[in-house]
């Protein structure tokens, strides 16, 4: 017997029956989906990564070019958009003026263009924080950065105080040994853009604690360019310090930081005494083979892709901010270079290399200041 059939022996009352049952279950179905499609447009998560568009802002407080970590975020941002469809990309350089970084930040939001601000600048939460005001529902993922108690903005903080310690140790031990630009006294040198909380408060104690593992006695010239543009005055500061004494130099100076290469380079070419340097963030041996004979790595491209795959997935926790460091490799030193490898007396790879296994390890002692 066909269905057809066994519908066609049923009672009329059985027939109403079973059709107002069916309608009852059609339109139950529909409610549902109704309410599924309501709760997957509130919710970022609900939907796959793949099919959800998001609009990202990248600001850069600065100029891109020079700056590792603004490099490092560009190109994180620009991986993952590249990997998403519907993901689009803006990366907007705010200049050196930071007077005019807030009333530019605000005429980008006010557009309405983007679902989420993504920064790094230790600066930039204030900044978002009086823009948010007048934005409610925008969002921002602010990098190197620390602020806690804004539902609009997630801050990631890396703990600078880690990789300070760690080339200033490396510093320490040059400032005492016979290399060749080694000279007898225990001074070392600090050449910085800007003093800013993190840099007077982590980096630069971070950097002489560091120092004073190797030997309790070294002392620390610390100068300050006032901007991160002029390379000039970075190569007027570096010979005057050299003269001073200064024979291993550290700098936070973004793009000046050129002109501490340069005059490093020029001294050691014309054979006057010159100095050896120590990067920060990134890999920068190639620059003065020789001279450069240190730097750090962060991990900010990585961390920049996380954040963005998180906050597509709703994962963000805003209004909280994370600390991230050495010990979980989002700080690191970049040991496998022919300007670590090749330059430095092997006594001084083995200690440094047993430092940063202890400091990996818990074992190195210190104190992170209060920000
Ligand atoms: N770092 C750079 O490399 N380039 C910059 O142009 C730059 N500008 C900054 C401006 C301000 C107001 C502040 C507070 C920091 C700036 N930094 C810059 C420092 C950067 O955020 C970070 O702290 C250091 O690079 C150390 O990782």
């Amino acid at each position: 017997m066909s269905k057809i059939s066994f519908f066609h022996q049923k009672s009329k009352a059985g027939i109403t029956q079973s059709a107002g049952r069916i309608i009852a279950i059609l339109l139950s179905m529909l409610l549902l989906l109704t309410v599924i499609s309501c709760r997957r447009q509130d919710s970022p998560g609900a939907r796959s990564a793949s099919d959800r568009s998001l609009s990202i802002l990248v600001y850069i407080t600065g100029v891109t070019a020079g700056s590792p970590t603004y490099e490092l975020m560009a190109a994180g941002a620009e991986e993952f958009a590249a990997a998403h469809r519907n993901v689009t990309l803006r990366i907007y350089e705010a200049g050196f003026n930071q007077a005019e970084w807030e009333e530019q930040l605000m005429s980008l939001v006010a557009s309405g263009d983007y679902d989420v601000v993504l920064g790094s600048n230790p600066s930039l939460p204030e900044i978002c924080e009086n823009v948010g005001r007048n934005f409610p529902d925008q969002k921002f993922l602010i990098v190197d950065a620390f602020y806690e108690g804004n539902p609009q903005i997630s801050t990631w903080l890396y703990n600078q105080y880690e990789q300070s310690l760690f080339l200033g140790y490396l510093a320490g031990l040059v400032t005492v040994s016979n290399m060749p630009h080694a000279n007898a006294q225990k001074r070392i040198g600090f050449i910085a853009a800007q003093e800013y909380p993190l840099l007077t408060r982590h980096i630069v104690p971070g950097f002489l604690d560091g120092a004073r593992h190797a030997d309790p006695d070294i002392e620390l010239d610390f100068r300050v360019i006032g901007n991160w543009f002029d390379a000039t005055r970075a190569a007027d500061l570096t010979s005057g310090m050299i003269n001073a004494g200064v024979d291993v130099f550290t700098s936070i100076a973004g793009g000046a930081a050129q002109g501490l290469v340069r005059t490093i380079n020029e001294h050691a070419f014309f054979g006057r005494p010159s100095a050896y340097a120590l990067f920060f963030n990134s890999n920068e041996y190639s620059q003065a083979p020789g001279l450069i004979i240190g730097c750090g790595s962060m991990e900010q491209k990585m961390l920049a892709k996380e954040i963005l795959a998180d906050f597509i997935a709703g994962n963000i926790p805003f209004g909280s901010s994370g600390t991230v460091g050495v010990q979980d490799g989002y700080l690191n030193f970049i040991f496998d270079d022919p300007g670590f490898r090749d330059h430095l007396p092997a006594d001084i790879q083995e200690r440094f290399a047993v430092f940063m296994d202890d400091l990996r390890a818990g074992r190195i002692e210190y104190t992170v200041p209060p920000l």
